[in-house]
């Protein structure tokens, strides 16, 4: 068994898959706190845990204008400085449970738990770059990673992004050996990952083991036949994967996540408290979160408890959001709803029926929830 070497896993978590494992906190659990602690971080792996003993491991750096380089891990924590960023990881395939009541799509159910806020702490990449001789970026476009863990036919995870997030140096892609102030735990990528604030989770590539500066992407199946938006119309016996680009950065969602959906509730004066989280891709600042209790006559705006201090275009972490709304004592029921909107003014489409696809990919439609009302 591939998986024997699996690390144990949180029992409270939602397993949409046991191997490879693919598990996530129910919603209550990650608005407990900002940063999201590693053991309550879902994970999102598509093979097996490749088991690196780090005595032998190295990290082999190469491509256009670089000397072909082996680092250790002790290089990359002694030859480097060690920087941190708090960003939010989510997965391109969050609230994809949401997505699939419209129409049925291919992959995994994730509820809404498909994303996690930590404090990653590794050396930044451009740093590492510059030490194995890159000078000049001009033919570079894309720069590729590959992770350790491989299938059947020895083929490994792969991804890439596009050179630009190099440029410019308020990107913060580093490569993380730290999670939370701990080592990298092995569902995490132990012992190195790439960070790509901002950027979807699939380019995040766990396990580090090379590095390759490219005139081309990855060529590797989840940067080519995966992880790409589609119009509703398009099923599987029209899809082209080769006519739609990757995804990199992600747009604007929320969710609520206390209560949750289908929950029974108690109003307190009246009033019903709703918590949950926002967030945005490309460093985008989450600007305001509205709430409505009567499918949109009324929306309040939530207070965001958490947000981190950072300047707009490099806002990586994502908030978390409370409101306490007057609900209609009369109701048994009702629908809350949540929308976010970002710097860029961005803010959720209201339904998931014409951003529906295939893939079940960016569910990012107001979340909707529907409540009993108890007394
Ligand atoms: N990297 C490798 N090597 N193998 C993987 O399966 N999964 C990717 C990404 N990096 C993956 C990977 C996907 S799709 C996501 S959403 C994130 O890792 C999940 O990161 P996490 O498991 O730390 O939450
Ligand atoms: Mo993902």
């Amino acid at each position: 068994d591939p998986y024997a070497g699996d690390p144990k896993r949180n029992p409270s978590f939602i397993i949409n898959s046991e191997k490879p494992y693919n598990g996530e906190p129910p919603l209550p659990m990650l608005v407990e706190n900002f940063i999201t602690p590693t053991d309550v971080f879902y994970v999102r792996n598509h093979l097996p845990v490749p088991q690196i003993d780090v005595e032998d491991y190295t990290l082999e750096i190469g491509g256009i204008g670089l000397r072909e380089t082996s680092l250790t891990l002790d290089d990359l924590k002694t030859k480097f400085p060690k920087v941190s960023v708090t960003a939010a990881i989510q997965c391109a395939g969050n609230r994809r449970a949401d997505m699939t009541k419209v129409k049925p799509v291919k992959g995994l159910n994730w509820n809404g738990g498909a994303i996690g806020n930590a404090v990653w702490s590794g050396a930044p990449l451009i740093d590492v770059l510059k030490f194995c001789g890159l000078t000049d970026l001009s033919k570079i476009r894309h720069i590729q990673f590959e992770g350790l863990d491989m299938d059947v036919t020895n083929v490994s995870y792969g991804a890439s992004i596009p050179v630009e997030k190099l440029f410019n140096p308020h990107c913060d892609v580093i490569l993380a050996y730290e999670m939370n102030g701990e080592p990298l735990p092995l569902d995490h990528g132990f012992p190195l990952r790439v960070i790509v604030p901002g950027v979807v989770g699939a380019r995040n590539v766990k396990w580090l083991g090379r590095i390759i500066l490219s005139e081309e992407e990855s060529s590797s199946h989840w940067q080519q036949n995966d992880y790409k938006g589609f119009s509703p119309s398009i099923d599987w016996d029209t899809v082209d994967f080769k006519s739609a680009a990757a995804i990199q950065e992600l747009p604007v969602i929320s969710a609520i996540c206390v209560p949750t959906n289908e929950s029974n509730v108690k109003l307190k004066d009246g009033k019903l408290v709703v918590q949950g989280y926002a967030w945005s891709g490309g460093g985008c600042k989450i600007l305001r979160v509205d709430i409505t209790a009567d499918k949109g006559k009324m929306w309040y705006t939530a207070d965001i408890v958490n947000q981190e201090d950072a300047a707009a275009g490099r806002c990586w972490s994502w908030v978390l959001w409370k409101a306490e709304i007057p609900i209609d004592k009369n109701l048994k029921q009702t629908e809350i709803w949540a929308k976010a909107v970002d710097s860029n003014y961005n803010v959720q489409p209201e339904s998931f029926e014409n951003i529906w696809n295939l893939r079940g990919v960016l569910a990012n439609a107001y979340h909707k929830i529907k409540i009993n009302i108890v007394q």
